[in-house]
This record gives C-alpha cells, sequence and structure tokens, in this order.
C-alpha cells in the first residue's frame, strides 16, 4: 500500500504531470548530477572554481527577485482567524483559483521530491516537510537550508506526519504568482516564484507561518529570530534570540566578531533568521534552530559588517542575483573593494559606473551553517538552547534608544508588539517606509495576530525563568543625518550590557519607556564616542514617544475586539507614565 507521501506526490503528479520524478536523496552525487545540468540549462553560472570552489550563481527573472506579501495569503476557513493583518482566502476558493495554474504546469520538466527536515536530525522538536518543486535551484538550496533527503525519509517512514508543499515555477508571470497557506491542514501550495521565501517553502511558509499556527496550538513558539550565544570571560555562554525585520541585520549579529573579544566575549551563532522554542522540563525557554544554512543579503556584507560570513561564503555557497567580476567572482554594493573592469550586473549584462546597482539589492548568498567559523559547537542540541533574553529591534532614525529593557513579561510583550521599521528590499515595494511589524513576525505570523499577542502572554507564564525582553535601535541618526552608533562588532557591548543587567550587576536609570543604561553601565573603553553623542543616544524624549503611543494605539485599533486587554492596558500605561514624566519635567 501507497504510503501517505507516495500518494500524495501521486496526486501531485497527475495535476502538474511532470515529465519525470526524481525523489532527492540530499546525497553529494546527487547534488553534483542537478548542479551539471543547472550549468548545462544556463540555471546555474559557474563561479571562479578556483577562488570560490562549488560556488554558482543563479539569476531569477527580473520580476521575481523578492517576496511577494501581497501575493501571499492565509487561507483559512474563517477570515478572523487570518486576522486583520494577512491576505486572506477561503481554502475552496484559493484552491479554485490556483490548481489551474498547477494543471500541467510541470509537463516536459522534472518534479523533484524534496523532503526535508527542519531542526536537528534527533531533536524532538524538528518537524518533516516534503517539498514537490520543478526547480533544480530549489531542490539544491533546499539541500543547503535544510536537512534534506535521506536522513528526512528515514525519520518520516510510513507516517502521514508532514506538512506538504506544492511548488512549481510557473510561467513566473506575477499575475499568475500565488503563495497559499493552508494551516488548517497543514499545506503549502506556491506557484509562479522561483525566488527565496517564495519558493524555498521550508523557510518562511512552513517554519514561520505553518509553524506559528502549530505552535499556538502545541503551546510553543515559531519566531522569526535569530539565537546567539554570548561567551562571557569565564567561558559561560548566555543564549538570546533578537527578533528585527527582514534585511535589518539579523545574521550580521548572529555571526558578529566581537568587538570585545581580548576581554574574552564572543559570539557564537546558533541560527540567523528563525528560532522554534520550547518549554524544556527545566522551565527555560529552549530553542532550535529549524534551518542548517543562512540565505542572507548580500549588499553592505563585508569584511568589516559579517568576516565570519565572507569566509563561510567562499566555497559550496549559492549566490543569486549578485555581480560577477571579469574573472569570475562575486561582487555587490558595499563588498570590500571597487567595481572592477568587465563587471556583470545581476541581470547578466555588462555594468557601467551609472547605470544602477550592479547586485540586486536583495542579492543573497546561500551558506551552509557548518561553514561559519562563528558556529555554536551547541547549535545542534537536540532538547534546543536556554534561552535568557529576546532582544527587539528596527530600522529607526528617530525616538529609540540604543538599548532600553521593558519592565516585565506583559510589557516586553507589548515592547514587541509596537516595533516599527523602515521597509527594505528583502520584500517587493517601497523601501525606507515607516511600517509596524510586530515581534517582526507582520508578514510571517500565519494566524491572527491578536491570538499570536494573546499566545505570547500565555507563554511568560509558563516558564520558571522567562527571557528578560530588550529593545535595541543601531540606526538612531543625529542631526546631521549620520548614525550615532558604529554598529556590527561593537553591537556586542549593548549585548554585553544585556548579559550584565541579567546577571544584576549593570546599572540602568527608568524612563517611561522602560530602563535605559547608565553612561557608566556600558563597556565603552577602546571606542572613540563623545559624551554628547552617548547621551543622544540613550535618551527619551517623552514628547517623541507620546505621539509614538498614539500612532501604536491607533495600529491596535485594527485588531478591534480582539486584541488582548493586556496590550491595551500597557499602551495606556504608557501614556500615563509619559504625561507624569512631561509634567514632572515642567
Ligand atoms: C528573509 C526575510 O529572507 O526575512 O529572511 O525576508
Ligand atoms: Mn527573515
Amino acid at each position: 500500500m501507497a504510503t501517505p507521501l507516495e500518494s500524495w506526490v501521486e496526486e501531485s503528479a497527475r495535476l502538474t504531470k511532470p515529465a519525470k520524478i526524481v525523489w532527492c536523496d540530499g546525497s553529494e552525487a546527487e547534488n553534483e548530477r542537478l548542479t551539471a545540468e543547472m550549468l548545462r540549462d544556463g540555471t546555474f553560472i559557474e563561479l571562479n572554481q578556483k577562488t570560490f570552489p562549488n560556488c554558482h550563481l543563479h539569476r531569477s527573472h527580473p520580476n521575481d527577485v523578492a517576496r511577494t506579501e501581497q501575493l501571499t495569503f492565509i487561507c483559512t476557513r474563517k477570515k478572523e482567524d487570518a486576522g486583520p493583518t494577512n491576505n486572506w482566502m477561503a481554502p475552496a476558493d484559493a484552491k479554485e483559483k490556483v490548481r489551474p495554474l498547477f494543471d500541467g504546469s510541470m509537463k516536459g520538466r522534472t518534479m523533484y521530491v524534496v523532503p526535508y527536515i527542519l531542526g536537528p536530525e534527533k531533536s524532538p522538536y524538528s518537524k518533516i516537510g516534503v517539498e514537490v518543486t520543478d526547480s533544480a535551484y530549489v531542490a539544491t538550496s533546499m539541500r543547503i537550508m535544510s536537512r534534506m533527503g535521506k536522513a528526512a525519509l528515514d525519520r518520516l517512514g510510513s507516517s502521514a506526519d508532514f506538512v506538504p508543499g506544492l511548488h512549481s515555477l510557473g510561467d513566473l508571470d506575477p499575475s499568475r504568482r500565488f503563495i497559499m497557506h493552508f494551516p488548517e491542514e497543514k499545506l503549502i501550495w506556491s506557484v509562479g516564484s522561483g525566488y527565496g521565501g517564495n519558493a524555498l517553502l521550508g523557510k518562511k511558509c512552513f517554519a514561520l507561518r505553518i509553524a506559528s499556527w502549530m505552535a499556538r496550538d502545541q503551546g510553543w513558539m515559531a519566531e522569526h529570530m535569530l539565537i546567539l550565544g554570548l561567551e562571557d570571560p569565564s567561558g559561560k555562554v548566555t543564549y538570546m534570540a533578537a527578533a528585527f525585520p527582514s534585511a535589518c541585520g539579523k545574521t550580521n549579529l548572529a555571526m558578529m566578531v566581537s568587538a570585545l573579544g581580548a576581554q574574552g566575549y564572543r559570539v557564537w551563532t546558533v541560527g540567523d533568521d528563525i528560532a522554534w522554542m520550547h518549554v524544556g522540563s527545566d522551565g527555560m525557554l529552549r530553542a532550535i534552530n529549524p534551518e542548517a544554512g543562512f540565505f542572507g543579503v548580500a549588499p553592505g556584507t563585508n569584511a568589516k559588517t559579517n568576516p565570519n560570513v565572507m569566509n563561510a561564503a567562499n566555497r559550496n555557497t549559492i549566490y543569486t542575483n549578485v555581480a560577477m567580476t571579469a574573472s569570475g567572482e562575486p561582487w555587490w554594493e558595499g563588498i570590500d573593494g571597487a567595481p572592477t573592469d568587465g563587471l556583470i550586473n545581476w541581470k547578466g549584462e555588462n555594468w557601467t559606473t551609472g547605470s544602477g546597482p550592479a547586485a540586486h539589492p536583495n542579492a543573497r548568498y546561500t551558506v551552509p551553517a557548518s561553514q561559519s567559523p562563528s558556529l555554536s559547537k551547541n547549535w545542534q542540541d537536540p532538547e534546543g538552547l536556554p534561552i535568557s533574553a529576546f532582544i527587539f529591534g528596527g530600522r529607526r532614525a528617530r525616538l529609540a534608544p540604543l538599548v532600553y529593557e521593558s519592565h516585565d513579561w506583559q510589557h516586553g510583550v507589548f515592547v514587541g508588539a509596537t516595533i516599527s521599521s523602515e521597509t527594505t528590499a528583502a520584500a517587493t515595494g517601497a523601501v525606507g517606509v515607516s511600517r509596524r511589524d510586530p515581534m517582526a513576525m507582520l508578514p510571517f505570523c500565519g494566524y491572527n495576530m491578536a491570538d499570536y499577542f494573546g499566545h505570547w502572554l500565555a507563554m511568560g507564564p509558563k516558564l520558571k525563568n522567562p527571557p528578560r525582553i530588550f529593545h535595541v535601535n543601531w540606526f538612531r541618526k543625529g542631526a546631521d543625518g549620520k548614525f550615532l552608533w558604529p554598529g556590527y562588532g561593537e553591537n556586542v557591548r549593548v549585548l554585553k550590557w544585556i548579559l550584565d543587567r541579567i546577571e544584576n550587576r549593570a546599572g540602568a536609570t527608568e524612563t517611561p519607556i522602560g530602563c535605559v543604561p547608565t553612561p557608566s553601565s556600558l563597556t565603552l573603553d577602546g571606542l572613540s564616542i563623545s559624551r554628547d553623542t552617548l547621551q543622544e543616544l540613550l535618551s527619551v524624549d517623552s514628547n517623541d514617544w507620546i505621539a509614538e503611543d498614539q500612532a501604536v494605539g491607533e495600529f491596535f485599533k485594527k485588531f478591534g475586539s480582539s486584541l488582548p486587554p493586556a496590550i491595551a492596558h500597557e499602551q495606556k500605561a504608557l501614556a500615563d507614565r509619559l504625561s507624569r514624566s512631561t509634567v514632572a519635567a515642567k
């Protein structure tokens, strides 16, 4: 008798009508074969194999270069279960609309069956997905981003406990592009895109949208968070998880080379994008990284901003939409070194000064986590690593201080629910526009965000030692429009303050929004930063915050009566603290 997986693959093949079906085993030999095929048909362009062994360049269709949030749907029976921040379609309508696009979409093409594990192979918290796709690029990318192939099939056996994801490139026409999630039946359908989060279905579709739904039902958390360990001079490692919106520096922070290395503070990478967290038997929140690779934004990456990834991405790496030098090396804006003669842009054209960016602003590297010199030796701990702090952040040119700590769990959930950031090239649409992005999950929460806030509120009391909750802002600018804080490796100074708060040894000043560092509690030796700049970085302007809190109130109105009362209470309590502080200042 056919297993549930075999039946679903047969059903998918009946619909999409591929010329042949290949079950991926994840082996080296298979990877070599797919790579050779892609080099032959032009899907891959060979990079310089001497300096970048086993590295390849893929150029996606120019209209298919980022996640398309407007074409991404949560398909639940009841509209209110998707909530006001998601696009919604009824499951039957979604299938009726999209099925014809899959009908015969793989004619003359190969269907790859890509089984994968999200999370460490032996972890009880890991889960299995199977993606059926007509893109060899997707299959080889999934091999880097997850534990793909035989290990997943062995773990699955004849069980039906997997998340199926049907993917086809279709005709790549945006008017026939849909990324559909059916959380009630744990199913994903994606058609018309071959790019990133739209096509690598284990990432945003399963590990965040479907998993957040499962996590709410099952009492755990699936979050858009990096996981890092901060080692102190005694060798003790404290783990932290941080949520920043897309392309706001999660990968760089997770892989940071610490500016306080000489003092014994080092940063270890566990994950750069997604954290799955369960209540451990010790009452701590324990995090695993469901992924096995980094799909990071290339532009802006260099030996200063992320030396570890520069060392990791020089072998076995797939590059997408970067530029290529005359000697066949990847190139992008912000890399070390100016553009050289003969540069080819991301579309495959000769690049000339003034002809626009050579690399697409959302160009990516796909690199195995195991290649990073910063990878924690515990990154595959099956029980997950204990999280002592959550850090929220975004790009805020004004307003938010360098770092502040929330008063307690409920207040911290409010802080996370109100984060806001300027949009980036990770999604299509205008760049640089401020938007609220609660917990950096706005594009990734698979259910009603008001219920998601409720789930967060409910998680705190289940923990003996809930993580302390902080907010950071590396992007504050002075009156001259320049960044006030140097960022990158220097951000370890803020992580150290967070650690010192956890260990009850750092001073802080109470403000209406939370506790900010006293200037002397930050370790600033070796950094040239003036007293005035520091003061500006840490300042909290009550009048600006009153306007912010009112905007937050407006944002929350979209959730109507589903907004948890505790969140509304926090918004009001902040307004009261702010008005008391402006009265006191008069
Ligand atoms: C990503 C994103 O690719 O958040 O990680 O867009
Ligand atoms: Mn992300």
